[in-house]
């Protein structure tokens, strides 16, 4: 596996010496902040992000992410023109060695939690979602913790109602269209798309999501079976929900070639609803295994990208939730030694 870090661009407060000293690190997966969903990025730009990379000795070789515009999965009017420009931004991706892409297709919201510094025992602090509190919130007036308020209340208002009349099977056959109109361009360039599972995943709002479950993989994969549609594997992300069998997942699509880039975190499950508090990333703390998705990983043939995921806010920092430097740091470290231990002592089926 390939051990890398994301890096939210000249904003991140976080030095880019600082990530090259955690052990094994390659590189960073980033992007083009400057830029809104349905933008060309200019050329300069991504070398100019590059170069700084490079001149720390990291590399960038998976983007995080090119955002996919609500016109895209919408497939309104506009849908065709910022499919062009999504592919125009492979491209550019591709000339600077780019080779991996991270997307997703959640509707209006990316990740959703209820509660951006939600207390542990132990001092720390770390991104929870309860489903009481989700309950309590009233999608007519909208003021998410962590919400990145890109929309104004109208235009979300707007948005979330246009989004009622979309059932699933349409966002899915969207979908579909987009990666009908961009996997072509991968093959052509040698990039890896990566879809990113929901988060949590399960719907919200009534809005529809379409990356769920391992039943939406397999039809992904029938739909479009180029191995340039691939996914991330987000332990956090898909083990939220105890319907999901990471661990089958994750042997499974190894199996098949399908995970380019793998998001390795924990989640501690507390109470028997859907609710939950991201732990360090060691199996000890939190609710799932990550031992042994690593070991399965890596007996099925995973050879990809790896990053560790959020972290809580510890040491006494106040990061950006999540992205803080030193629980991602232990969590690299840790899944260091994951993977050491099953490359050298499991090793391919
Ligand atoms: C959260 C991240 C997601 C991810 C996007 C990919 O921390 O895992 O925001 O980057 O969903 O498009």
């Amino acid at each position: 596996m390939k051990l890398i870090f994301r890096w939210y661009g000249d904003n991140d407060s976080i030095p880019l010496d600082y990530i090259r000293q955690i052990p094994n690190m390659t590189g960073v997966c980033t992007a083009c902040y400057d830029f809104k969903p349905g933008e060309v990025w200019e050329e300069k730009s991504l070398l100019h992000l590059k170069d700084e990379l490079n001149a720390h000795g990291l590399e960038m070789e998976v983007i995080e992410s090119i955002p996919v515009s609500e016109n895209i999965k919408l497939r309104n009017d506009k849908c065709e023109k910022d499919i062009e420009v999504f592919k125009q931004n492979l491209r550019l991706c591709a000339k600077a060695g780019v080779k991996v892409v991270c997307y997703n297709f959640m509707p209006v919201f990316d990740w959703l939690r209820t509660d951006m510094h939600h207390k542990n025992e132990d001092g720390s602090n770390s991104l929870a979602y309860s489903a009481d509190d989700f309950a309590k919130i009233d999608p007519k007036h909208l003021h998410l913790p962590g919400w990145d308020e890109s929309y104004t209340e109208d235009e979300l208002q707007n948005l979330m109602s246009i989004y009622q009349k979309v059932s699933k099977e349409e966002l899915f056959s969207n979908l579909i269209h987009f990666l009908e109109e961009v996997i072509p361009v991968c093959e052509e360039c040698d990039i890896k798309m990566a879809i990113h599972p929901d988060d949590p995943p399960w719907d919200i709002f009534g809005l529809p999501r379409v990356v769920s479950t391992e039943r939406d993989y397999d039809r992904l994969f029938e739909a479009i079976p180029s191995i340039y549609n691939g996914i991330t594997l987000c332990t956090g992300s898909l083990g939220a929900s105890k319907r999901n069998d990471i661990y089958s997942m994750a042997a499974k699509y190894a199996a098949q070639g399908r995970i380019h880039f793998a998001h390795l975190r924990n989640v501690l499950y507390t109470d028997d609803k859907d609710s939950f508090v991201e732990m360090g990333h060691a199996s000890c703390g939190g609710s799932l295994d990550l031992a042994r998705v690593a070991k399965l990983l890596v007996e099925n043939g995973f050879n990809g990208y790896v990053r560790p995921d959020h972290g809580r806010n510890i040491f006494g920092e106040n990061e950006k939730p999540g992205y803080g430097l030193y629980d991602r740091a232990l969590g690299a470290a840790y899944i260091n030694g994951l993977f050491e231990m099953a490359e050298k002592f499991g090793g391919k089926k």
